[in-house]
């Protein structure tokens, strides 16, 4: 039976045509194994091909006749060396592969200055088989835009997973470190398999437990099975740490104490991990403990574990993910507010991360007005992979484009071209440490993220944290070809189906820049109507702000001025009612239900009609889907089936919520062409 352990690494006999092609070009692997990074490339081409060709491909020393593989670096491979490729501008994790002449013998060489590289390169050779590629004529060179490419878990020492839908966490604290489960390692090649580099073991709410020399060890066992993958682990820290588990009095990121002991526990931790990555931090966020609790900045707390983590080379990320109840004017300001004076501040092994947007990973809003507003600072972007705002495991919501959107977005800080992926991967400002973050939506479940479709968006992420400028629609493709099939009248309808979900996920939640919307607490299925949370900034009511004229939240000039957040073009374009793009309009402005839109309609009249489409959207989808009986398996074909009826009706629950909610607030009736449900 399918149940999705294997990702899209499944690596199962391709077609008779595809496996005998790519039998004649794979006739022999020659691939060391003096390290335990090219043992791991070894293996997983010996596997990968095994799978997808039906037969061992003999492992060889020389090249003995046509049609090899060739894998490794000129320093591991005598053959390699031989070639002469330059290789030192492909750095610790580029790769090249390409058709080559060894011996006389035509060959494929997947060449790599360093064995990560190889490795990179072997998944890749894997992907071009899988996704059934041409491979007679190959050149390709792929160095990483983006250094680190880091998966968050949100997994508390407990099991617990925060907004986590896929079961509980996967480390098994209380086995380890003694009993390092097969799961860890399939994880790591999963990982590597998509270019991530390294993986935050615990949740950001966490507490200073993980920090124990009892932990540590358990993080330490985790680390060596994730080695060989070139994983590094980091963990979320607890600014409070030195009082909880220190017996010190205070916290004091300027205390000699506290410092001292910081330095002693980064001593410790690089004593048993010597390549540990460092820390990830949420300090003065929703209760967090943090340096502004002893009058201190963030730059001061995060400078302070820079300097512990420094002389082992290990980095600090910081989350600009700041807002408390103190700020109740306009939330999506406060993080903007308290880091951009703070741009220049940092220590140069200091990233400032930052979520996508600045309310909270909504299904869509403007991009974080921080991106290219902190020049002199490196800073991460933060998305989230688990849906928390869009319907848990059940949803089909393929998040490429909404990644694809963020990153595409131009901040015009030097003028036009100052695009999201250009503060990311450095090239904006000159910063060389750049780095991604998505938080995982990685459990127990044997499908591993709760839902098949939920592997596009772990997937997405990772090949966009090595390359954002790639399209989502493209990797999209990939995903579906390596995961179900590589049927064309299969692909292309899914693929379809997978770029519209976003926009349909929009459309029947949170329209035309609405956003925050779903029941507070859980954040699952709509609550237009509640007020019931303590924080007025949790209330759905806080950020559509419907009254019997008209809805939205103001942050024109007139109203909390968030537009000025952003560079003077995009501030002027967003200040202004009629240059706003319609699917901002709601996040920027407040407006009458009768305001006339660039369709002619009412605005009434378009938030009932994109409710509507988004139904309609979701429909579509499952028909498409009922339309691919046969292509792939049952068990995968019913599950997606099944959650495709959940998302039809909870869709429809969404729209009929929403639209009767804001109904008791205009007063309005529905648009005649709506008056019946859809
Ligand atoms: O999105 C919100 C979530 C919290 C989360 C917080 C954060 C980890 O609802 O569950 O806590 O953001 O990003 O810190």
């Amino acid at each position: 039976a399918e149940d999705g352990y294997d990702l899209w690494l499944r690596y199962r006999l391709l077609a008779p045509e595809q496996a005998k092609f790519y039998k004649n070009r794979a006739t022999e692997l020659i691939a060391g194994s003096s390290t335990p990074t090219q043992s791991v490339t070894r293996g997983e081409l010996l596997r990968g091909l095994q799978g997808l060709l039906g037969r061992d491909v003999p492992l060889s020393d020389s090249v003995t006749r046509d049609n090899a593989i060739i894998v490794g670096t000129p320093r591991s491979s005598a053959l390699i060396a031989q070639l002469h490729l330059d290789t030192q501008h492909l750095g610790h994790d580029g790769y090249v592969i390409r058709n080559v002449v060894v011996d006389g013998h035509a060959a494929t060489a997947i060449v790599a200055q360093e064995d990560m590289g190889a490795l990179y390169g072997a998944f890749h050779f894997l992907r071009l088989l899988e996704t059934g590629q041409a491979i007679d004529h190959l050149d390709l060179h792929e160095t990483p835009r983006v250094k680190l490419r880091v998966l968050n878990h949100w997994d508390y020492l407990n099991g617990q997973v925060e907004r986590g839908y896929a079961g509980a966490s996967i480390w098994d604290w209380w086995k380890l470190p003694d009993w390092r489960a097969p799961r860890y390692t399939d994880y790591a090649r999963a990982n590597a398999s998509i270019g991530i580099n390294g993986t935050v073991l615990d949740n950001v709410n966490a507490g200073a437990t993980i920090l124990t020399s009892t932990y540590l060890q358990k993080v330490a066992a985790l680390a060596d099975v994730f080695r060989p993958y070139g994983i590094r682990v980091y963990l979320s820290i607890r600014f409070s740490s030195p009082i909880e588990i220190g017996g010190l009095k205070t916290a004091d990121p300027l205390d000699p104490q506290v410092q001292a002991w910081w330095q002693a526990k980064a001593d410790e931790i690089y004593k048993l991990i010597p390549d540990f990555g460092g820390f990830l931090v949420k300090a003065n966020s929703e209760g967090q403990p943090g340096p502004e609790d002893y009058q201190r900045s963030h730059a001061d707390g995060a400078n302070m574990l820079a300097n512990a983590l420094a002389p082992h080379g290990g980095i600090v990320m910081w989350r600009a993910f700041v807002y408390s109840a103190s700020n109740p004017e306009d939330r999506a300001k406060q993080a903007y507010d308290e880091f951009k004076p703070l741009d220049g501040r940092f220590r140069a092994n200091v990233l400032v991360q930052v979520k996508n947007g600045p309310v909270d990973f909504q299904p869509r809003e403007p991009f974080h007005p921080l991106f290219g507003a902190m020049p002199k600072t490196p800073l991460m972007t933060e998305f989230e992979i688990t849906k928390e705002y869009l319907g848990f495991a059940t949803h089909l919501v393929y998040l490429g484009p909404l990644f694809e959107e963020v990153l595409s977005a131009d901040t015009m800080a030097h003028g036009k071209g100052s695009m999201v992926a250009k503060v990311i991967d450095g090239s904006l400002d000159g910063h060389a440490l750049t780095g991604m973050a998505g938080v995982a939506n990685i459990g127990t479940d044997r499908d591993w993220c709760g839902s098949d479709f939920n592997q596009a968006n772990w997937y997405v992420f990772g090949r966009l944290a090595w390359n954002p400028s790639l399209s989502s629609r493209a990797i999209a493709e990939e995903w579906v070809r390596m995961t179900f099939s590589n049927d064309q009248a299969f692909v292309k309808p899914v693929v379809e189906m997978m770029m519209g979900s976003r926009e349909a996920a929009v459309d029947y939640m949170t329209p035309l820049g609405l956003l925050h919307l779903m029941g507070p607490g859980h954040h699952y299925g709509p609550a237009p109507w509640d007020a019931s949370e303590s924080s007025a900034d949790w209330r759905p009511v806080y950020y559509h702000r419907a009254n019997r004229q008209g809805i939205g939240f103001d942050r024109s000039r007139s109203g909390s001025d968030a537009v000025d957040q952003y560079a003077a073009p995009l501030a002027a374009q967003f200040n202004d009612l009629k240059q706003t793009p319609e699917q901002y309009l709601l996040y920027f402005h407040h407006i009458g239900w009768d305001y006339r839109m660039r369709s002619g309609h009412t605005l009434w009249y378009e938030l009932v009609a994109h409710y509507t489409q988004g139904v309609d959207d979701v429909k579509r989808m499952r028909q498409t889907w009922l339309g691919l009986h046969g292509y792939i398996d049952e068990q995968r074909y019913e599950q997606t089936a099944a959650f495709l009826t959940i998302q039809e009706k909870e869709a429809q629950w969404w729209r009929d919520a929403s639209i009767g909610y804001f109904q008791s607030i205009s007063g309005l009736p529905l648009p005649p062409a709506y008056a019946s449900p859809p």
